[in-house]
């Protein structure tokens, strides 16, 4: 699809979507200092939370109560995760029991 066209396709894509509708978002989180930044995020269904560590050399992790989790991460080593339905979901770093954060997801 060249250049022109594409743009096209996405001016009547922005003219299809009614005012008022929000369309999902990603929003960061940032691992820095030993702690996650904001530590509570509150976010709609829909969105994507992407949390990076900006440390120099220290790595973390993402582990959620409810089983969700992500890998070790290294320094700028990023992990995503969607949420769909509304709800509150706290989660920590294992390596490092008092970095604690949550995820509200408001309808
Ligand atoms: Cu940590």
């Amino acid at each position: 699809m060249s250049r022109i066209v594409l743009g096209l396709a996405l001016l009547g894509l922005a003219a299809t979507v009614p005012a008022g509708v929000a369309l999902a978002e990603k929003v960061a989180v940032r691992i820095d200092k030993g702690a996650f930044d904001p530590a509570v995020i509150k976010i709609r269904p829909g969105d994507t939370v992407v949390w990076l560590n900006t440390e120099k050399r220290t790595s973390h992790d993402v582990v959620f109560e409810d089983g969700g989790r992500s890998e070790r991460l290294m320094p700028d080593e990023v992990f995503e995760r969607r949420f769909d339905a509304a709800g509150r979901h706290p989660y920590r770093c294992t390596p490092h029991p008092q970095m604690t954060g949550e995820v509200v997801v408001e309808p």
